[in-house]
């Protein structure tokens, strides 16, 4: 990865840059966004065919995307400049005109080609049936595997209206896949979930009751098992009143700072190789949902960069720290 000291200097002048229209994540400028030594890769993934309530989460990636434009590239809480890392923006995948059996196929050759250049990928969808495809491609590359899933819904039915690969069985089909799953903020789910969760011993650890305590943050991490990370987070994890724009919110979610709590333990103790961010339904001249989405996005490469820095994998920012003579 750069060193912060150059890192500081391109950021810094792209803010001077009236004529910046780069289009990719973070408005970078191309010594921090090629695709050759950039460690993370932005995969738009534009789909929404199986919505059920309000669709437009296909319009979901380039809106994370637009709000990245105006979002600080410095990190106060890391006193750091995530985009360090190299952040490149690929073209948003091209799904619209599939099923959503192709389109997870689609999804999975993508990533696994990505995998394959030792790309740390972050997905942005669409719909929550996106993590089927990046799951099962990350399962492949990293065989000790572990989910964790953000999200309103338990997403465990097995069809729905007569679809597999509908965003309602997005986990049913994850599990397939993955041993490990954990479940946190629902409070959304049909009988025949919980009777699933129940007779499958899933643990789904409800909005209502979390608190975000040691002890909870404890038993996720023994949940996950010591191995790789995958994170998958739907936008309606949040409570409406952070993000109201997506597909199906839900009253009682999670706030910000209880997101990113747990996203910052599960970093620290975790290797966190891939996340997703999915269902953002933008509604139209209302951006905060989008500042959040592109915020946590942001946030999560920022925990990714203080694990690779900290980790003595690179050099002059964290030695610096080290000695602390940067003050
Ligand atoms: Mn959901």
């Amino acid at each position: 990865m750069m060193d912060f000291d150059k890192a500081k200097a391109l950021v810094m002048g792209a803010e001077d840059d009236a004529d910046l229209a780069l289009r990719n994540f973070g408005a970078l400028p191309r010594e921090l966004s090629d695709l050759e030594t950039a460690r993370v890769a932005i995969l738009p993934i534009p789909y929404d065919l199986t919505a059920s309530y309000r669709s437009g989460s296909r319009m979901g990636p380039r809106a994370i995307i637009e709000a990245s434009h105006n979002m600080e590239l410095y990190d106060e809480e890391l006193d750091d400049i995530p985009a360090r890392l190299g952040i490149h923006t690929l073209s948003e995948l091209e799904v619209g005109g599939y099923g959503p059996e192709r389109m997870v196929e689609i999804t999975e050759e993508t990533v696994s080609g990505l995998l394959g250049a030792g790309k740390i990928v972050c997905s942005l969808g669409g719909e929550h049936t996106i993590t089927s495809g990046t799951v099962r491609a990350y399962a492949k590359a990293f065989p000790d595997l572990s989910v964790l899933c953000l999200d309103a819904h338990a997403d465990l039915r097995d069809a729905y209206q007569g679809v597999r690969y509908s965003h309602a069985c997005a986990m049913r089909r994850v599990r397939e896949i993955v041993g490990r799953v954990s479940h946190i903020g629902v409070r959304s789910l049909s009988v025949g979930e919980a009777e699933h969760a129940k007779s499958e011993g899933i643990v789904l650890h409800e909005a209502a009751s979390w608190t975000g305590s040691g002890e909870q943050l404890e038993r996720i991490l023994e949940e996950l098992g010591s191995g790789p990370v995958y994170v998958t987070c739907d936008l309606d994890v949040f409570d409406p009143a952070y993000v109201p724009s997506t597909g199906t919110p839900e009253p009682g979610g999670l706030s910000w700072n209880e997101v990113t709590d747990i996203l910052r333990e599960v970093a620290a103790e975790r290797e966190i190789v891939g996340f997703d961010a999915v269902e953002l339904a933008p509604i139209s001249g209302f951006a905060a949902s989008d500042f959040l989405a592109a915020k946590l996005v942001y946030k999560m490469i920022g925990y990714v960069l203080r694990r690779e820095a900290g980790s003595g994998k690179e050099g002059p920012r964290a030695r610096r720290k080290a000695g602390g003579s940067r003050s």
